[in-house]
C-alpha cells in the first residue's frame, strides 16, 4: 500500500469527513481542490460520476465519503480503526453513521440541494429545516451525555460524520446552533482537529 493518496474535493462536510479520517489515521495525502461550478467534467473523468469527495489510490478510484472511510479501514490495517473493535461496535457505528447522514445532515441537504437547483424555499420550509436541525443537535448532545465518543472508547466513523456536518453548518452559518452545543465542544474539537486543512470559523 505504498501508492500516494489523492483526494479531490471542495469545502463540504463529506470532504471534511475523509480529511479527518486520513488525519486520524496518520495517512499523508495530496489535496486537489476543485471549483464546484467549473470542474465537474474533471471529476467525472477521474471517477465516472459528478460528486466529491473522490479518492485516488494507485489504480483504485473511490467516491462517496462513507465508502472511502471503509476503504481506508480495510486497506490500512495498522492505523486506528474507524468501524469499532468487534461486530457489535461496528453495527453501532453504522447505526450512528446512518443517523448522522439522514437526521443530522438531512435539513442541510434539503436547503443546499434546493439552492443548487435554483429553487426558492418558502420561509416555512426554511423554518422547518432549522427546527429539524436544532432537534437533531439536541439529540446528538443527549447521545454524547457522559461519553467521550458516540460509540465505544475511541473515535469512530460515527463521530467523524456528525462532527463534520456540524462544522459545515458552522462555517456556512446555514442554521443557528442551539446553546447546548457548548456541552459537546470538547468532543467536537477532538474530532475536527484531525483535519489539517480546517478552515477558521467566520
Ligand atoms: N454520498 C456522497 C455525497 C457526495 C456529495 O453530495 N457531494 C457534494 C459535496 S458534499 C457535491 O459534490 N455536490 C455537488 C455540487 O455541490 O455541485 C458522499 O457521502 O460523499
Amino acid at each position: 500500500m505504498t501508492a500516494p493518496l489523492h483526494l479531490h474535493g471542495f469545502e463540504t462536510s463529506n470532504n471534511m469527513k475523509v480529511r479527518v479520517a486520513l488525519g486520524y489515521k496518520g495517512l499523508d495525502y495530496a489535496w486537489h481542490p476543485i471549483d464546484p461550478e467549473q470542474d465537474r467534467d474533471r471529476i467525472a473523468e477521474i471517477s465516472g460520476q459528478y460528486l466529491t469527495p473522490v479518492l485516488v489510490h494507485g489504480e483504485t478510484v473511490l467516491f462517496d465519503s462513507a465508502a472511502i472511510l471503509r476503504y481506508l479501514d480495510a486497506n490500512f490495517r495498522d492505523t486506528p480503526r474507524l468501524y469499532g473493535s468487534d461486530r457489535f461496535e461496528q453495527w453501532e457505528v453504522e447505526d450512528e453513521e446512518f443517523w448522522a447522514r439522514i437526521v443530522l445532515a438531512g435539513p442541510m441537504m434539503d436547503v443546499v440541494h434546493a439552492r443548487i437547483a435554483g429553487e426558492e424555499l418558502a420561509e416555512e420550509e426554511v423554518d422547518d429545516a432549522t427546527q429539524r436541525f436544532q432537534e437533531a443537535v439536541e439529540e446528538l448532545v443527549a447521545k454524547l451525555d457522559g461519553q467521550r465518543f458516540l460509540v465505544g472508547e475511541s473515535l469512530s466513523a460515527a463521530d467523524i460524520h456528525a462532527a463534520c456536518i456540524l462544522q459545515r453548518v458552522r462555517l456556512s452559518g446555514l442554521f443557528p446552533l442551539p446553546d447546548s452545543i457548548a456541552e459537546i465542544d470538547g468532543w467536537f474539537e477532538s474530532v475536527i482537529r484531525h483535519d489539517r486543512l480546517r478552515q477558521p470559523l467566520p
